[in-house]
Order: structure tokens, then sequence, then C-alpha cells
């Protein structure tokens, strides 16, 4: 049961397509009080409460305990004292013995979430301009609440099954001879790759939609050949549109007047890599039409994926603030400065970049009415998933596109997928990109990763190897990090085949993971969800925040301490352990629930498979097209017959049905061994261990 509860007067975010009748008791839950324009929603926790939600935080996946902020940022350092990042999800999920809900803030402006910070036992949320749509979710249990929650927000986007293969990135690949490189030298040590993404580097002076005509003199030509390897370019579009008489993409803005405008009604310049930039109003549908109709413009030349980047918007200053900075300078200048003067200035200048009174500077416009940019911040990284988006539909409605954004709302989760932004290459951020998979699942967000190896800092080699061993599971498997940081593709590092040999892992469950990511895309569900979710029952497994369920038949427990030679792992049920080496070499544990020390070496991927559940497997291949899912090894722990459903489709087109793609497998025990059947396929049963071990 959803119920809408109205506060202000609330624009229509997009987020939600479900129209519901505003009610008129008061809101259950909490109590609600008014601040000159802010509402604020107060609840009191009991000592087994637990809050999760609130999609891409830092954090554990139980949100309680700290203070959060929904602002979009561009941030790079994801430290613990963070409040938000570059995205707001505004759902929360409160559960406990005396209760079990959801609620949705529909505002896209800023909100404040007090979840047990000033006193342990208590909640303050806080919408800062007060015009917003509440929505309260009962359902039965936690994974119920969610799948109501997506009824009302609309089904996942689906991305090609070529998005689910290793892709390779950089800060930094500016050259057709770089990108040809990169490609041959996983190529040529076998190590598994279906794309390569092209950073701003490929652009020509970080102009959107063009690409640099030297280093790139024949960009169609070079997906071709890519194509022919199968390998897909993944080129980046930035929100800021460079100042440029001339660059068509400008003139244009400027001659229809797309771009966010001052209050005098000219364009809103801001800084960001081109120098001083436009940014398009994205908030408008013709501005969304217009731009998302550019990116035709690189599908022409092949490509059939892209990123979306700096759409916070990210500023790096404005005209204003910059001035603002100069004159506070100057009034400095030749003194001399104590602690606090000198902190004053430098304080200056670091904020000038993403500074608050920018983003009160411009407007957007609404219907007929002009909105200051920040009573709708949160929107405009969504808006431009969505132009993009649309745009794609536009282009070839038959087919599915990559699309991954930084900045995100709900609502964008239909349009695209997101990448968790600029982590380090810290062992805590690779907790961390667990942590964050159930959060971002529940609110919708299920095509997501983060930067296996680290984006900033230098990244080592066993904490690669290990976020690798993470980053098997995730749909998105990108390996990106930053300029002038260590080289990090695998083929860098002394340990490159034990790093090829976790790829083909992921391949090999090619297979399984499309097919739980679509039947979770297309029936509203998750793909990660924290352990409370399943086991709601077991306090143990209410706590555990550093293991996941994927999928309906396994749990991940990934190591993420340097220098571990395994893990503490709590097992809810019994289930089997699959120790992965490489695709074909892996051993078979079963193990009874409750506490274990798990040894998995450097080299090693624990995968746990529930009792009674099965998982296929298919042999090794080096790109995603070559996975034969026609032929599947089946590993599990049984007792007796099992039936499971396996999805597939034929990867790229948009218009898929659930009932198309489902093949019934169906394994049957006799004498104490296991014999399978699946329609269509070849099933090997003989790795599936049957019975009291
Ligand atoms: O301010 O395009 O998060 O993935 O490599 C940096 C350069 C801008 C931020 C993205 C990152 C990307 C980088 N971008």
């Amino acid at each position: 049961m959803i119920r809408r509860y109205k506060f202000g007067s609330p624009m229509d975010t997009g987020a939600v397509l479900r129209r519901l009748p505003a009610e008129s008791t008061p809101m259950p839950f909490f109590s609600v009080t008014r601040n000159e324009g802010s509402v604020s929603f107060a609840c009191a926790l009991d000592e087994d409460d637990q809050i999760f939600g609130l999609g891409e935080t830092v954090r554990g996946i139980n949100k309680r305990g700290h203070l959060y902020r929904s602002w979009n940022m561009d941030d790079f350092s994801h430290t613990e004292s963070k409040g938000g990042l570059y995205a707001s999800h505004n759902l929360l999920l409160f559960s406990g013995k005396k209760r079990l809900f959801g609620v949705y803030f529909d505002d896209p402006g800023e909100v404040t979430y007090d979840l047990g910070y000033t006193r342990m036992d208590s909640v303050a949320i806080t919408s800062v301009n007060g015009d917003l749509n509440v929505y309260i979710i009962e359902e039965s249990s936690l994974t119920e609440i969610c799948h109501a929650f997506r009824g009302l927000v609309g089904r996942s986007y689906l991305p090609p099954r070529w998005a689910f293969g290793y892709i390779q990135s950089r800060w930094g690949y500016a050259s057709d001879a770089e990108v040809r490189t990169v490609v041959k030298e996983h190529r040529d040590r076998h190590i598994p790759l279906d794309g390569v993404c092209m950073d701003i580097d490929y652009m020509d002076h970080f102009k959107d939609f063009t690409w640099n005509p030297e280093q790139f003199p024949d960009l169609h030509r070079l997906t071709d050949d890519m194509h022919d390897d199968h390998v897909r370019l993944i080129p980046i579009i930035d929100a800021g549109v460079k100042q440029e008489a001339g660059y068509d993409v400008c003139d244009e803005g400027l001659e229809q007047d797309y771009f966010v405008k001052k209050a005098d009604g000219k364009p809103f310049v801001g800084a960001v890599w081109p120098g001083r930039s436009y940014f398009p109003d994205f908030l408008r549908e013709d501005v969304r039409a217009w731009f998302g109709g550019k990116y035709a413009r690189l599908m022409d030349e092949g490509v059939e994926g892209f990123w979306n980047d700096m759409n916070e918007p990210a500023l790096f200053y404005s005209e204003e603030s910059l001035a603002e900075a100069f004159e506070k300078a100057d009034g400095l200048r030749g003194q001399n400065l104590g602690i606090d003067g000198a902190f004053e200035l430098t304080a200056t200048f670091g904020g000038v970049a993403n500074n608050a009174e920018d983003y009160r500077r411009f407007y957007h416009r609404v219907g007929d009415r002009q909105v200051r940019h920040d009573k709708v911040h949160n929107l405009y990284g969504a808006m431009m998933t969505r132009a993009a988006g649309e745009g794609f539909r536009r282009y070839d409605e038959s087919k599915r596109f990559l699309l991954f954004s930084r900045s995100s709302f709900i609502g964008a989760h239909r349009y695209g997928g997101v990448w968790q932004g600029d982590n380090t290459s810290w062992w805590g951020h690779l907790k961390l990109n667990l942590q964050m998979m159930p959060s971002l699942n529940m609110c919708g967000f299920l095509y997501t990763g983060a930067d296996l190896g680290g984006f900033s800092g230098n990244t080592t080699e066993d904490l690669l190897l290990r976020w690798m061993q993470l980053g098997v599971f995730t749909p998105l498997m990108r390996n990106h990090s930053a300029q002038h940081t260590r080289d990090q593709e695998a083929y860098r590092f002394s340990r490159w085949e034990d790093m090829r040999n976790t790829i083909t892992i992921r391949y090999a469950l090619l297979p399984y993971l499309y097919s739980e990511f679509m039947q979770a895309a297309l029936e509203d569900g998750m793909l990660f969800r924290p352990l409370a979710f399943d086991y709601p029952l077991d306090g143990m497994a209410c706590r555990t925040e550093d293991q996941v369920m994927l999928g309906s038949d396994c749990m991940i427990a990934p190591v993420y301490e340097q220098n571990a030679c395994g893990r503490h792992v709590y097992l809810p049920e019994d289930m089997l352990l699959v120790r992965f080496r490489s695709a074909q070499d892996y051993d078979l544990v079963p193990m009874k629930a409750g506490h274990h020390w798990v040894d998995a070496q450097l080299t090693e991927t624990p995968l746990f498979i529930r009792r009674n559940h099965v998982v296929p497997l298919a042999a090794p291949a080096e790109w995603t097209e070559a996975v034969d899912a026609s032929r599947l090894t089946l590993l599990g722990w049984i007792d007796g017959d099992v039936s499971a459903t396996i999805y597939d489709d034929d990867g790229i087109s948009a218009q898929v049905r659930l009932e198309d793609g489902l093949s019934a497998l169906t394994v049957r025990v006799q004498d104490g061994t296991a014999s399978a059947a699946c329609p269509g396929r070849e099933v090997d049963a003989s790795r599936i261990i049957v019975g009291e071990q």
C-alpha cells in the first residue's frame, strides 16, 4: 500500500509515474513541523530499528547513526564524513520489531537526514524548501516494499548484454593508436574484454559531440575495427557546453535559448574542462530533445554506449565566484596573515568550485515559471540522462544502448545506470563498493559498479585483484583510473595472469548474472540485497554489513582487507562454497549454516550458493558474444529435485518480455546422483553435490 502526502507546492520531478491522490489525514510514523518554509519529519527509534536505503551514500548498508544530505556534488573524496555524493536517492526503509515501512521524499531540492546522529534514538529529516510529496509504502517485507516502490517509479533501465563484459577505461586515452593498443594488449594475453571507455581527451578541446580530428582521423573505421574485435567504444559526454562562437552546439543553444539563465536573462557561464561553458536546461523537454539528438553524431560513427559526466552540474568556477574570490584576496594582499587570515585566503579559492552561491545564480524554465537552480538542483544529472535515453530511443527504438551517469535522482533509473564516481585506491572503498550495491538496487539502479582498482591514487596489484573479485559480480565491471595515477590496466601488472583468470569467472557466470539481472529488472526486483532482506528473522544476518545476496541463489563475501588470506563469513543457511581460481578451476565445499573462517588466497574468488539451488556456469570466453549459454555446467548442493528458470534473449533488442526469455531448468535426483534438463541446452549435472556431506 502506498500513500501520498503533499507539502507546499511540489513540482513533478519525473520520478513518480503513478498519480496517487494526496491523503488528507496526517502522515503516519512521523511528526511534522514547519519552520520558515522548510518541513521536518521526526520520529523516535527503538534500539533494534534499522534504516536502509539512500542509494549512493557512504558508510554501511544500515544507514542509522549518521548525517546524510541530498545535494548532488562533484566530490572526489569519498570519506566517511561525507553526507552525500553525486546523487540523491531519497528512499528510506525502516525496519524493526514495531515498524516496517518505506518512505520516499520526492523533493528535487536539498534534503537533510539526521538518522540517529544528534540523538541515537531519533530521526529528523528536513526538506529545506518544503515543497515535496512524501510517499509512505507499507508491505509485508523489505523486499516487497522495494518492489512496490518500483511500481511507483517505473521499471529499471535495460542495458545490452555486451555491457556485462569487462570494460577498460582510463582518463587519458587520447588517440586511435592508444585505444587500439589497449585492446591488443588484452587480446594478445587473452584477457577478456568487451568495451573501452573514452574519457574527455578524445574530444576536440573538450567540446561535446566532437572528437579530435588529428588523434581520431577516422572514428568510424576505429569503431568498425573494434567491433570486428568484439569491443565497443564508450565515449564520455559532459554536461557543460564550451563557449565558442562557431561551435554548433554552443551557437544553437544560444540561438534557441536552451541554456540556463541568470536573473538578468543572460545565459549563465560556468567553467568546466573547456573553460567557460554554458549549461543546457535539461529540465525542459525541448532542450532534452535537442541535446539528446546530438548523441546521434557519435552513434552514426558506430558508437553504442556513453557515460554522462559532470552533471551535478560540476562547476570549477563562475565569473562571479571568481571575481569575489579575487576581490577578497586583494583585500588581504600585503597583510600579515595570522592563522585565520591564511585559512580564509586559501579557503576563498578552494570554495570557488561547486559553490553554493553559484547554484543560486541561475534559473530553469519549468512550464512558464523561472525556477532558481538550487530549488531543483538534484534533478539536473537525471534530466541529462533522460535526454540521452530518450535520444537513443528516437535514434533506434528497437535497440538497447549502454548508458551510465555520474549524477542521478530516482527516475533516472529508467534511462540508464550509474557508476559510483571518483573513489580512491583504498581498501575501504572496495568495501564501500560492496555496500553501495544493495542500497542502489533498492532505489532502482541495477546497472551499477565502481571504478575497479580505484580512481584516484595509485592502486596496488593485490588491491586491484581483490577488487576484480568483487567486480566479477557487479553489472558494470569497469577498471577506471585517473590521470597521473599508476597505469591500471590488468596487463601492466606482474600478476596479470591472476587478473585474467579472475575476469574469466565473470564470463563463465554471465548466463547466470544476465538471467538474474534481467529477471530483477523485468520483475521490479533487486539483484543485490542485504542479508536482512532475505533472512529478516535472523538477527546476525540482519546485522551483516560485508556480505550481500546476489540474485535468488547466491551470496557473496569478498575479501576487502590488505594481506588477508581469507575472511570470516556468516552463513544464514547451508551453502555451497565455490572457491574460484578461474572459470574452470574451482573447489566445491559444502558448508553448514553458522560462522566460518573461509580461506581465500589472493587468487581465489569465493561465491556461496544456497543449498538446494543451482547456478549455471558456461565455458570461458573472451567476449560476451562468445559465451556459449547453450552448454552449461551446473553447480550446487542439493538434497532432492530442484527446478529453476534461466532467462536469456538476443542481448540487444529493446522490446523484451520475461515470458519469451525464460526456460525451465529441472534437476532430478535418483540414487544419489543428479541429472538435469533444460530445453534447447546441454546441461551437465556432474558437479552437483547430492545429500548430507
Ligand atoms: O573532474 O573526465 O568521475 O571518471 O575520468 C574530473 C575526467 C572529470 C570525473 C569522472 C571521472 C573522469 C574525469 N571526470
